[in-house]
């Protein structure tokens, strides 16, 4: 398609590449690419009226002189950091003023501070944020700056992980076309951060689809102090990106105004249009060092610094104003004062507010139950047909696709005729189509990025992650977004993305198909975690998840998926059941095993056996790990005195670890033996001696015995 059209502005005469290198070196040796595929006749074409022109001007002064106050702050100790957009102003102004502020979606980085003032985005807010306020309106003074954010502009509150917003653009213009919409998803970012593998994936995902997303590289030819020699084969994205079909390519001056607008606002027609992502690569100049923390003279020449300000984007536009006869150079002078005036005020009156109550620091990790979906619980007693819980599973998913028009279903074959490794999704694309149960590629970080886009523009994706043992690659998406969306956001947004992972070991899957995660995962705030035992549970919670509006990881052990004694009556269509409320399975006065997942059987088991020789155990299964319903088992440990933390992951730093510990906390009055932890052993499954790194019938009989003789 990019090859087509660069072809069709050839033959036209009117857009082709311009070949003009100066051949310049700067200090560290890089060659400035001047060869720009978008051509200055185009601009003429650009459109703006005289008043938007004056509009771009006022916002590239507006974020230029706010970064040049909060260095001033600095000094006088009255702020802490800085991160600037100086030298970027032109590009991100235009690709502002090419979109629609509220309609359109934007995932800013750090530096695209000027988007902000483009789109309405005024100083005082800015220095509220940065001085972490408790007015700051994009993160309640949670973010250090420069994170830009606002749910009425469409802008979910930035992160600081280089690259990480590409996929969720991709995700948030997925969900502009299912909702059948046209609106198109803005991305920016630096040269430095399209190493990062999630950069690939996202122009892979979204070109793969022709999604409307406009992937702004702002090339400042730096990232902190790696040039771009060490960062890019090649030495330009740009190339790279030339091996990928179905996304338009442009390569411009970032610096320029109204080519950087004439080429946002081409791309964002094609969008709009349905033909596809564009990909804009902008050479740019960092007229500051990369942050206050940094001193870019150490590792540039101080005539390499010197030539940036000569392309200094705003200096140009005064000259093209002056030229158009559009501004005097007397109106210029004035217009600079009235601004910088302003901004200086506007930071004043921020300095005087006040920071935040530090009642508010748990706030908005989730949702208020005030606002949380209104679920009736536990509305009626399973009783339908015995089922196994792969099967409750596909059935949970089916009935909460038939509630929720905005639910999707993804991962990796998951899409029928396979329906799913293990079936769970069987029938779901035949019966709802596949647009809403569909194959992603075979990348994890890209199935919880688009799946935190998708959630963030109002859709409600259901992901599965084949194995737990692969669900790395997303970590950066889980941990640094996924989680964090409500806090960092204090609010503002929410992320409600269900992760179906198939966990744990007894399968013969030694060690790559047998992996716990529940204790690494634990270690979020943020996220709900539930680890069923039995199909009925596992439909009841899995239905809950999908109601929920936070994120939920959902494991599911695959040795369980079609076990017999995981079997149950299958719930109803209505059936949910509550997080945080653990089922006690066995009443029991001599000891406690707490347990879950494929633990309870094994507990169930034990307490079975020992009911033979005259003792009572009472077996809890906690069914979700956060939030842990701890009163259950203290209640439970203060009636019995002994109790025995049970689980398949490994001992070591196991989630066993933290109930111990809140029992230990909690009730050690009330113990009449050491809180006692059966676990896995602290190695990698192996494959033919599995059974002797997970636990065992015997291994729990045994604690059993020894702590009812204690
Ligand atoms: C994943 C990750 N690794 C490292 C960092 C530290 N870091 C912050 S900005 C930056 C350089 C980014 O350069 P580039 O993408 O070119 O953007 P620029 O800052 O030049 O606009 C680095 C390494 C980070 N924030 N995230
Ligand atoms: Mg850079």
């Amino acid at each position: 398609m990019a090859e087509k059209i660069a072809a069709e502005k050839k033959s036209k005469g009117t857009n082709g590449a311009v070949k003009e290198s100066n051949g310049t070196k700067s200090s560290n040796g890089s060659k400035e690419s001047l060869e720009y595929d978008f051509h200055k006749e185009t601009v003429k074409n650009h459109g703006l009226t005289n008043e938007e022109m004056i509009h771009a001007y006022k916002a590239m002064l507006l974020s230029r002189f706010t970064d040049d106050r909060i260095d001033m702050l600095i000094k006088q100790g009255k702020a802490t950091f800085l991160i600037s957009g100086s030298g970027h102003e032109a590009i991100q102004v235009a690709c502002a003023m090419a979109m629609e502020g509220g309609k359109d979606w934007f995932f800013t980085y750090y530096r695209d501070n000027a988007i902000g003032t483009a789109l309405g985005i005024t100083p005082i807010e800015i220095f509220r944020h940065i001085m972490g306020k408790a007015t700051d309106t994009f993160t309640g003074g949670r973010q250090m700056p420069m994170h830009l954010g606002s749910k009425e502009l469409r802008m979910p509150t930035a992160s600081s992980p280089t690259g990480s917003q590409y996929l969720q653009a991709v995700g948030a213009a997925l969900s502009c076309v299912y909702r059948g919409t046209d609106e198109v998803s803005y991305v920016g970012g630096g040269e430095g951060s399209t190493s990062e593998g999630e950069f690939f994936e996202a122009i892979n995902w979204a070109a793969r689809e022709k999604l409307p997303t406009i992937f702004c590289i702002q090339n400042n030819r730096f990232a902190i102090s790696v040039p771009i020699e060490q960062q890019t084969a090649g030495g330009s994205v740009y190339k790279v990106v030339q091996g990928f079909e179905g996304i338009h390519k442009f390569h411009i001056d970032g610096t320029d105004f109204l080519e950087s607008y004439a080429t946002a606002k081409e791309a964002v027609k094609l969008a709009r249009n349905g033909e596809g992502p564009s990909f804009i690569y902008a050479d740019v100049v960092r007229l500051r060092s990369h942050s206050a923390s940094d001193s870019q003279d150490k590792y540039r020449s101080k005539e390499a610094i010197e030539k940036d300000t000569l392309k200094d984007p705003i200096a140009k536009l005064e000259k093209e104003l002056v030229k158009r006869e559009i501004m005097t150079a007397e109106e210029i002078a004035a217009t600079r004062k009235e601004l910088n005036d302003l901004v200086i005020k506007s930071a004043e009156e921020a300095y005087a507010e006040p920071l935040p109550d530090p009642a508010t620091v748990e706030d908005n990790l989730f949702c208020p139950d005030s606002e949380q979906t209104p679920i009736k619980y536990e509305a009626s007693e399973p009783s339908g047909e015995p089922i196994v819980m792969v099967d409750a599973i596909n059935h949970a998913l089916m009935e909460e696709m038939e509630k929720n028009p905005m639910m999707l279903v993804y991962g990796e074959d998951v899409q029928d005729g396979k329906g799913g490794v293990f079936t769970a999704t069987k029938g779901l694309s035949t019966k709802f189509g596949v647009n809403r149960c569909f194959n992603s590629p075979l990348a994890e970080a890209s199935i919880l990025g688009t799946a935190v886009g998708a959630a963030l523009s109002g859709l409600k994706p259901v992901v599965e992650i084949q194995f737990a043992d692969y669900i790395f690659p997303a970590m950066m998406q889980i941990r640094d977004e996924l989680v964090m969306y409500r806090y960092r956001s204090n609010g503002a947004f929410e992320c409600p993305v269900t992760i179906r992972v198939a966990t744990g070991g007894y399968i013969g899957g030694g060690h790559y198909h047998s992996q716990n995660i529940e204790a690494i995962f634990a270690k979020c705030p943020g996220l709900y975690i539930a680890y069923p035992s039995n199909a009925a549970d596992a439909k009841g919670l899995l239905k809950t998840a999908c109601q929920l509006k936070d994120p939920v990881m959902f494991l599911e052990h695959k040795f369980l998926y079609r076990q017999g004694y995981a079997k149950s009556p299958e719930p109803n269509a209505d059936y949910y059941l509550p997080f945080g409320k653990a089922a006690v399975k066995r009443e029991g006065n001599d000891l406690t095993i707490v347990a879950y997942g494929a633990m309870v059987e094994k507990a169930l088991k034990t307490a079975r056996e020992m009911e033979k020789k005259g003792h009572s155990i009472e077996v809890i299964d906690i069914r979700t790990i956060v939030p842990l319903d701890t009163e259950t088992i203290l209640t439970s440990v203060k009636k019995t005195g002994k109790v025995i933390v049970f689980h398949e992951d490994t001992k070591f730093m196991g989630f066993g670890a933290e109930i111990a510990s809140q029992i230990a906390e909690a009730a050690f009055e009330y113990l009449d033996a050491p809180v006692k932890r059966v676990a896995g052993l602290h190695i990698h499954i192996p494959f033919s001696l599995e059974s002797h790194a997970l636990p065992q019938d015997s291994w729990i009989l045994k604690a059993a015995e020894e702590m009812l003789a204690y």
